[in-house]
């Protein structure tokens, strides 16, 4: 590694436990005591249940609780939640929808990245590794028509798959932005094309999927946040055609329908995609 700061799951972990306290994701939780029961009481009895069933020993309680006060020391429950869980809710949560479902939002996400009007190029360093690739589309509403003036927010790891700002001596912005889309809601962004993802494995997320045996990679990928006035947020991911683990992702997050269609740059090297979103209209 050419930096002088390895990353580690704690750093990266206890990032996105402090990203997640500050993101003012809990403070319109009300606490609906007949809900809190119907919920707290299912989780619960679904996990004696499996002891019962599976005939869990004392040893695999301690172990299961030794290995959840690790997660909280890592920092690794917003990836544990991300990677396990946030995809039903996901699909919950956008399955009225008539545009796109979109995907879930992971850990990274940091909000209110530099502005610019596209077309535009991500903030990267003047070195920074990879394929270039030119990522463009149409951002539209379900009638058709074209939604100016939309922000697309863009953010996505680096060639060595880490992300700005979750791992260390990557300047702060890096490969992340929110651009405004032109009059009919064109976008045209310049970035770098990234690397498959890696869940830390010397975190308790990692050690959970060495003891099981499983692998710890999700497919390269691109977050976005995609908006525009009167329609609902579009939180997405799209993949590239033949990584290895678009078929099992670790994080359940691969739609068919989000797989991009790269084709070689028509200017300069690298490669090119277009990717068009459809939002739906809020509710009235
Ligand atoms: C990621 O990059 C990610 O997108 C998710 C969902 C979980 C862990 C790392
Ligand atoms: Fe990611």
């Amino acid at each position: 590694m050419s930096t002088e700061t390895t990353a580690s799951a704690a750093a990266s972990g206890n990032a996105a436990t402090d990203r997640f306290r500050q993101s003012g994701k809990t403070t319109s939780i009300a606490a609906d005591v007949e809900r809190v029961n119907l919920l707290a009481s299912k989780l619960i009895k679904a996990a004696n249940d499996i002891v019962l069933e599976e005939r869990v020993s004392y040893d695999e309680f301690n172990a299961l609780k030794a290995w959840l006060i690790q997660v909280g020391e890592d920092g690794e429950w917003p990836l544990f939640m991300d990677v396990w869980l946030e995809h039903s809710v996901e699909e919950v949560a956008t399955d009225h929808r008539e545009g796109n479902k979109g995907s879930i939002e992971g850990p990274y996400y940091i909000p209110e990245a530099p502005e610019k009007k596209s077309p535009a190029k991500i903030e990267m360093r003047d070195d920074e590794k990879g394929t270039p690739l030119l990522f463009q589309g149409q951002v539209r509403s379900t009638d058709g028509s074209p939604l100016s003036n939309a922000k697309v927010e863009l953010w996505h790891a680096d060639e060595d798959g880490f992300y700005s700002q979750f791992a260390p001596n990557i300047p702060e912005w890096n490969l992340r932005g929110s651009f405004i889309a032109d009059e009919e809601g064109n976008f045209h962004i310049d970035t770098m094309q990234p690397a498959p993802y890696q869940i830390p494995t010397d975190g308790a997320c990692g050690q959970l999927i060495a003891a099981a045996g499983w692998h710890a990679w999700r497919p390269a990928h691109l977050h976005l946040k995609v908006s525009a006035p009167g329609h609902e947020l579009l939180t997405a991911q799209l993949y590239f055609p033949g990584d290895a683990h678009n078929d099992d992702d670790i994080a359940t997050a691969v739609k068919p329908e989000l797989l991009l269609e790269i084709k070689p740059a028509t200017e300069g090297s690298g490669v090119q995609t277009t990717y068009d979103f459809v939002l739906d209209p809020e509710a009235k």
